[in-house]
């Protein structure tokens, strides 16, 4: 079965398909090619476990065949929640030899985004763990699965029962079509719930290739998966697949935090990763005390939320490595630096995009009309791994895309002559809370279900660890007052992702009016960071 999407159009596609992007491999046969020519070498390291790329295939294998044995037919959707351990890999890679298809929720969604999830994406299953970082997972996952009518199964990584699910007689099963739905990525979101971002074996696998290139994977690199997995970024810029796909090592990091990673990066001689601004500054600050060894490392790529001047210039001399700037959406295009770059443009731009075949537009907001080179506009991209369409959502699609298909990004960049985009700055209704991305408008939902509140807008306000941090600006209901503490209580209680929760509640009489009376909450947002920034 395929899974609908919004596909390019087939000129479009034959283009790509002709200029070798698309070269028709799944991720199932990628991973049996690497497997005959990496056999003995390892492929992944966490906690007790060290498996080679023979036994990731093998294991692949295994999982691919029970999962189907359990029930599940290809083409069904699973919501997959699994924090930074080896099993993520061969459960992925099963997945893909079985045709399911992942939907990639993070260790930090609680039952409110799952539930989402798996309604939008009708799911058959949900794999999650059992207790992690101190919440039991599997009972939110049986809860979710309670209330969403498609799901028939829940599986836990690590128990009894998925032990025997993964020690399955593995069969010959025939291979997805590489043009395909492999899996989705979820989106930052700017309005409401995160939507749900079709990828194929094809466009995803040549953003792969191209990314262990650009970020010079080689055999003997030995890459962390320092952020959570799930994640596109860490997951494919270059990330874990990338890793793989080079032949390299992927150590797995169960925490992010500079004592975690830095024992890591001297035990296993870490030569790669990634990691958040506010990350690489703990990073930088740690790096000064520390007793690790950290020669091993060379590249430190930074990404997922604007990397200063400041911080940039700070990474090389800390930690002893190279800074490579990384700008990318799950929806597609992604931007790095090259490590031959001059220092100017590592410390200034977030690069140039992967393939010479991502269409770059930078746009006046309003007209869509082209500015002039070197002017500041918004980002519109269309190319070989950018979606045309979001999973299910005919009518956001119409706005989020341009007629002609491009992805309307909501960032506002600019060109450097050379062709680097500078990101100055943003259009879209979301928080960008340290590369965790908070979209207004779900927030100012869960605020409002509270009886005592009238009307809520959720906007950013500087921080200067995170960048951005939440502010909930409330309005109560007649006579009632609200306390902030309660508020926040009441939203996490709603079971959402932690990061979500409004960092500040700010209870006034009414919202401020703009100069023609307008209360659009677009405006209204705008007034209200406007007013956080003085304060
Ligand atoms: C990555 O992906 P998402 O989908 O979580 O977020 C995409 C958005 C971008 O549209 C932009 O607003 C922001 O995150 N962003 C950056 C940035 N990298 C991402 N803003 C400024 N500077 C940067 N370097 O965040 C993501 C996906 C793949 C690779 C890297 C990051």
């Amino acid at each position: 079965m395929t899974v609908d999407h919004v596909p390019w159009p087939p000129e479009v596609a034959a283009r790509y398909r002709a200029a070798g992007h698309w070269r028709g491999q799944t991720f199932g046969a990628l991973l049996t090619s690497l497997a005959g020519t990496y056999a003995d070498r390892t492929a992944v390291v966490g906690g007790d476990s060290r498996w080679t790329f023979a036994e990731l295939d093998e294991r692949a294998h295994r999982i691919a065949a029970g999962l189907l044995a359990e029930g599940l037919l290809p083409g069904d959707r699973v919501v997959l929640q699994l924090p930074n351990i080896p099993e993520f890999l061969p459960v992925v890679f099963g997945m893909w030899r079985a045709g399911l298809l992942p939907v990639f929720a993070l260790p930090a969604h609680r039952e409110s985004e799952l539930r989402h999830f798996a309604s939008h994406s009708e799911a058959a299953a949900l794999v999650t763990v059992g207790t992690h970082d101190r919440h039991d997972h599997a009972a939110t996952a049986r809860a979710v699965a309670a209330e969403v009518g498609s799901v028939r199964r829940v599986l836990e990584v690590g128990s009894d029962a998925f032990a025997e699910l993964a020690a399955t007689a593995p069969r010959e099963l025939p291979d997805p079509d590489p043009e395909g739905v492999a899996f989705l990525q979820l989106s930052g979101g700017s309005t409401g719930l995160p939507k749900l971002i079709p990828r194929t074996h094809d466009d995803y696998l040549y953003s792969v290739r191209e990314s262990a290139r650009i970020c010079g994977l080689r055999p003997d690199s030995v890459h962390l998966a320092t952020l959570p997995v799930s994640h596109n970024y860490p997951l494919s810029s270059p990330g874990v697949l990338g890793a793989l796909y080079a032949g390299a090592a992927t150590v797995m990091a169960p925490r992010p935090d500079a004592d975690t990673a830095f024992r890591l990066i001297e035990a296993e001689r870490v030569t790669i990763t990634g990691v958040v601004p506010p990350l690489a500054a703990a990073w930088v600050q740690a790096a000064a005390r520390t007793e690790r060894d950290l020669s091993s490392l060379e590249v430190l790529l930074v990404g997922g939320a604007k990397c200063g001047r400041e911080l940039a210039e700070r990474i090389g001399p800390a930690l002893g490595c190279r800074l490579q700037q990384v700008f990318g959406m799950a929806e597609g295009l992604v931007c790095y630096t090259r490590l031959d770059d001059p220092e100017e443009t590592v410390l200034g731009t977030q690069g140039l995009p992967i393939s010479p075949d991502d269409e770059i537009r930078v746009v006046d907001p309003d007209t869509d009309a082209d500015v002039a080179p070197g002017e500041e506009g918004a980002l519109l991209t269309r190319g070989p791994y950018t979606i045309r369409g979001y999973y299910r959502a005919e009518e956001h699609n119409a706005t989020a895309f341009t007629e002609d298909g491009f992805y309307r990004t909501g960032d506002l960049v600019r060109r450097t002559p050379t062709g680097q985009l500078e990101v100055v700055g943003r259009a879209k209704e979301q928080i960008n809370r340290g590369g965790e991305k908070i979209a207004a408008a779900e927030v100012e939902n869960h605020l409002m279900a509270h009886p005592d509140v009238l009307d809520a807008a959720v906007v950013a306000v500087p921080d200067p660890y995170l960048g951005e941090r939440t502010c909930a600006y409330v309005v109560p209901a007649a006579g009632a007052s609200p306390a902030g503490r309660d508020l926040r209580a009441f939203v996490r209680d709603r079971g959402v992702a932690a990061f979500k929760v409004p960092d500040l509640v700010q209870v006034v009489e009414d919202f401020p009016v703009t100069g023609v009376g307008k209360t659009s909450k677009r405006e209204l947002r705008a007034a209200l960071a406007a007013l956080a920034r003085k304060e």
